[in-house]
């Protein structure tokens, strides 16, 4: 079963879905994540940064971005037609300890970094219950409907000029509740001091390979396969 939480995918760029299967999926996860993962970790922040990455690879993240219950769901909320995958899933851990550094990501579109279908959607998803307090997600509903705001296209994203932004909405959500955003949709990275939260978010984008105005662009996309043929010298 799947239930809307907020949001509304054409007006406000952005819907909350909990289906119980991606609560259930996500418990799996987690308990990988902390099993397996994180006790991995030492004081090396860039093996501990590189363990986070290796999440995104694990078969039960895999198995959660191919749930048979996204095919529905993309199909009534999203409107795609034919559902292609077109990124990797992602991985945003956001924390005050030393791994975290407290980055987040500036206010930003995603819609640069895909350029595919109109009809592109990113499925968000924590691996924690995310609360007032807790580090998150921060979006501006209906920023969408403005297209592409001025901003500059960098390494970690189309960073916006505006980054004092009236509006905005912090996410609350269960673990493994979906946030299902449009590629224009305004959205940061809400940090918070407190070295004892910590957020692990996960994302992956999806266009409509039955779009005539994709199919007229000849189907480009922003993410290729690059292989670092020097790994092993290491
Ligand atoms: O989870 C975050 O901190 C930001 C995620 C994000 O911007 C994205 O997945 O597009
Ligand atoms: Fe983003």
């Amino acid at each position: 079963m799947i239930q809307i939480r907020s949001g509304d995918f054409e007006k406000l760029g952005y819907v909350i879905v909990h289906g119980e299967a991606f609560a259930r999926q996500m418990e799996v996860i987690r308990d990988a994540f902390i099993d397996d993962f994180q006790c991995k970790f030492t004081d090396n922040v860039a093996r501990n940064r590189r363990i986070i990455k290796l999440l995104a690879e694990h078969i039960s993240v895999k198995q959660f971005f191919c749930h048979p219950a996204l095919n529905h769901l993309l199909k009534e909320q999203v409107g795609i037609g034919e559902i292609v995958q077109t990124g990797p899933v992602v991985t945003h851990y956001t924390s005050a300890d030393l791994t975290g550094n407290n980055y987040g990501l500036p206010y930003h579109q995603d819609w640069p970094s895909m350029g595919t279908s109109t009809r592109g959607v990113i499925v968000w998803t924590s691996l924690r219950d995310i609360d007032s307090e807790a580090p998150g997600l921060r979006l501006i509903p209906g920023s969408q409907k403005n297209g592409l705001w001025p901003g500059t296209q960098t390494e970690s994203g189309y960073v916006l000029d505006q980054q004092d932004i009236d509006g905005f909405k912090d996410v609350e959500v269960a673990a493994g509740d979906l946030v299902l955003m449009s590629p224009y949709l305004v959205h940061k990275t809400k940090t918070v001091d407190l070295p004892t939260e910590w957020k692990l978010s996960l994302s992956c984008r999806y266009d409509d390979f039955s779009c005539d105005q994709w199919n007229g662009r000849d189907f480009v996309g922003a993410y290729g396969v690059s292989v670092d043929r020097s790994a092993y010298l290491r």
